[in-house]
């Protein structure tokens, strides 16, 4: 019989806020209710296949896209469970054109949560795992309850980032600067449970890029030249990647996480920013990724670098694998030259 203990994300939580004496617990209870949350939306995602919970509300969210009813649930299911506890000066949501104020009837507090509640939804008839991402920064503005400026800020300030995916099982992952840990939802207690200490992307991992390549008469001839590169059709690697695309932001990085390799999503003639957003996705995402000794940029600086000018701001996304990301920043400076000018070595690994 295992000696080990089983450690919930609230014991998790509260082992970590003792190691900060001056905590007042109010960041602990944000994530006990993002927790909270992510059971409640986990629950309405296994049973997507009900006809009561698919179709379309009609409505379309700030994306453009056709609010499907379960993005509407989780928004609300979150929102719901954080606009009153008074440890929060407001929200920000993909749902939501918007900065969402605390409603008057309730306090605000120091923090504020910007969140995607549910990415990767048009997958949900397939059945295919979707997830939710969620940020969380200190306020700063000096606006009595809150304002857009506590959620425009760049990811480095980010006290903490997670996501939870919802597939074979529903696993919360989180940091808050110290690590990254997984939790695994067991259903039949309704817990999240350590499944995964101190997640670390594998120093040789596995070489696997993850790109939609449909786009790729959309690229730059230098975004085009990595693409050929990592499988092999430029004639300079000798060691091919492997492909994987499930076109669900989460599940593709957290298989580059656990795995290694790493995901693109990049600008094109078309969307010059790309697709993904920064505050709500590309930041939290990178927050993890850089904790775990990966790497995240949007080809030329690192994601959380970028000072964000709107809350929907879109950003090209490049993150997994350290080594990775830095083989594809080569490619987009320009400076990758022939195997002729690399290392013998970096040229039998197949960098
Ligand atoms: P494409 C899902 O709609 C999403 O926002 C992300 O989850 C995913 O990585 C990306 O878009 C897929 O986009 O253009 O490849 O279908």
């Amino acid at each position: 019989m295992s000696q080990r203990s089983v450690v919930t994300i609230e014991r998790h939580i509260i082992e970590a806020e003792r190691q900060f004496p001056e905590a007042t617990g109010a960041f602990s209870n944000i994530m006990y209710d993002i927790a909270f949350a992510a059971k409640m939306i986990a629950r309405e995602v296994r049973r997507a296949g009900l006809a009561d919970v698919l179709g379309y509300t009609g409505e379309v969210n700030v994306q453009g896209e056709e609010v499907k009813k379960l993005d509407e649930f989780a928004h609300e299911v979150i929102f719901k469970a954080l606009d009153h506890t008074g440890h929060l000066c407001g929200m920000a949501s993909e749902e939501v054109e918007d900065f969402i104020p605390i409603p008057d009837r309730f306090p605000t507090g120091k923090y504020c949560v910007l969140f995607d509640p549910l990415d990767g939804s048009s997958n949900i008839e397939a059945n295919v795992s979707v997830g939710t991402i969620f940020s969380v920064h200190r306020k700063i503005s000096d606006h009595e309850r809150g304002c857009a400026e506590d959620c425009l800020q760049p990811g480095y300030k980010q006290v903490a980032a997670g996501y939870v995916v919802y597939g074979s099982s529903t696993m919360l992952v989180y940091t808050t600067g110290n690590g990254v840990h997984g939790f695994t939802l067991e259903p039949s207690i309704g817990e999240f449970l350590l499944s995964h200490p101190n997640i670390r992307i594998p120093e040789k991992g596995q070489r696997i890029y993850s790109v939609n390549e449909g786009n790729y008469n959309k690229w730059s001839p230098e975004q085009r030249a990595l693409v050929d590169h990592l499988k092999g059709a430029d004639g300079q690697n000798p060691r091919p990647f492997s492909a994987r695309y499930i076109g669900s932001l989460v599940a593709d990085f957290h298989r580059n996480l656990l795995y290694g390799g790493f995901f693109m999503y990049p600008a094109d003639h078309k969307n010059r920013n790309g697709k993904l957003r920064l505050l709500y996705e590309a930041a939290p995402l990178a927050m993890i990724a850089e904790q775990a000794g990966g790497r995240a940029s949007d080809g030329f600086r690192k994601i959380n670098d970028i000072v964000p000018d709107s809350l929907h701001q879109r950003t090209p996304l490049y993150i997994g694998t350290r080594e990775h990301v830095e083989l594809a920043e080569q490619f987009l400076a320009g400076g990758r030259v022939g195997a002729e000018a690399l290392s013998i070595e970096a040229v039998a690994a197949g960098v």
